[in-house]
């Protein structure tokens, strides 16, 4: 028995498959994982046991640097969001959600604004520029934004996430053509893609760095997403960073309270409205579920 280390690229279907120096080496999970309900995730560093056979089981699972619960991805640098003026058409309230969760784990976030070949997507643009958010314009299509994603990916571990549809599968072919992974056509009728990428894999990029595609984002995925605590939701939010301490109360939640200096921050248009609505929204949506964690 020889034990290996190795960082997991592909999960499907109760199959881990594991780079080890350049080796695609396959594993089961100990049944382990199961029991203690904590599960593999692609991106994961990981140890394994190698049978005469060739074949692996992954048996413990190194430390990680964070992990996400959807898209499932663990040890990444950067979420790269994709997102879309038209077919689909993204709302801000999604990216809002996404961006605060790789805030609250510690890792960038990069937003792409794909198809703009067919809509340059103005109002979103207008809402992360001026919250401070690096914004890269994008077509798969036409290759706009090449050269700028590829200089933001080079030489760190990236996520793809985003709606069904919005184009991550086709991005990635489009910064490397020998990927030649499958697409798929965006429903007419729903105006939706129709989950074409159905597990998460980890790929190297030619110019250096890794990135992983995942499956979009269907309206079920987007209700399991993970919830941030209330008191944890301002620090989500960079923009807020400069008010937050300067409140009349404490413990401000800066949605309604009188003297909040977000409110006034937001009164003066230093704070974009959708993502102040987005934050209340966010908050009044955890709150709940911490209410209902305490009473039962
Ligand atoms: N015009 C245009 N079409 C695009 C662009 N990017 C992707 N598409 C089209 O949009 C459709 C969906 O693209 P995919 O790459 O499969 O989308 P995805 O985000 O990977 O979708 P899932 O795998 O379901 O999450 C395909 O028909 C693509 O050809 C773009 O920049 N411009
Ligand atoms: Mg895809
Ligand atoms: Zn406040």
């Amino acid at each position: 028995m020889t034990i290996l280390e190795g960082r997991i690229v592909k999960a499907l279907s109760g199959y881990y498959y594991v780079d080890h120096d350049g080796e695609i080496i396959t594993c089961r999970a100990r049944g382990k994982f199961r029991l203690d309900g904590v599960s593999p995730l692609v991106g994961d560093r990981v140890e394994l046991e190698r049978d005469s056979t060739g074949a692996g089981t992954v048996r413990r699972i190194l430390s990680r640097r964070n992990y996400f619960i959807r898209p499932a991805v663990a040890n990444i640098d950067q979420m790269v969001m994709l997102a879309s003026g038209v077919n689909p058409v993204t709302d801000p309230f999604l990216i809002d959600r996404v961006s605060a969760l790789a805030a609250y784990h510690e890792c960038d976030f990069l937003l792409c604004l794909n198809k703009c070949d067919l809509d340059r997507a103005e109002g979103l643009y207008e809402i992360y520029a001026a919250s401070g958010f690096r914004v890269i314009r994008t077509s798969a299509e036409t290759g706009l934004g090449r050269e700028e994603l590829q200089e933001a990916l080079k030489d760190r571990t990236s996520a793809l996430t985003g709606n069904s549809g919005v184009g991550k599968t086709s991005l990635l072919n489009a910064l490397d053509p020998l990927l030649g992974l499958k697409t798929g056509e965006v429903s007419e009728h729903l105006g939706r893609g129709r989950h074409t990428t159905r597990h998460v894999e980890l790929f190297a990029l030619p110019f250096g760095g890794y990135i992983a595609d995942t499956p979009g984002f269907g309206s079920f995925d987007v209700e399991q997403m993970e919830s941030i605590r209330p008191a944890q939701l301002q620090y989500c939010f960079p923009e807020f960073a400069p008010h937050l301490g300067q409140c009349r109360f404490n413990d401000c939640t800066h949605r309604t309270e009188p003297g909040c200096a977000v409110l006034d921050a937001l009164a003066r248009g230093e704070i974009h409205p959708s993502r102040h609505r987005s934050y209340a929204r966010l908050w009044e949506q955890a709150n709940l579920l911490r209410d209902w964690e305490v009473k039962s």
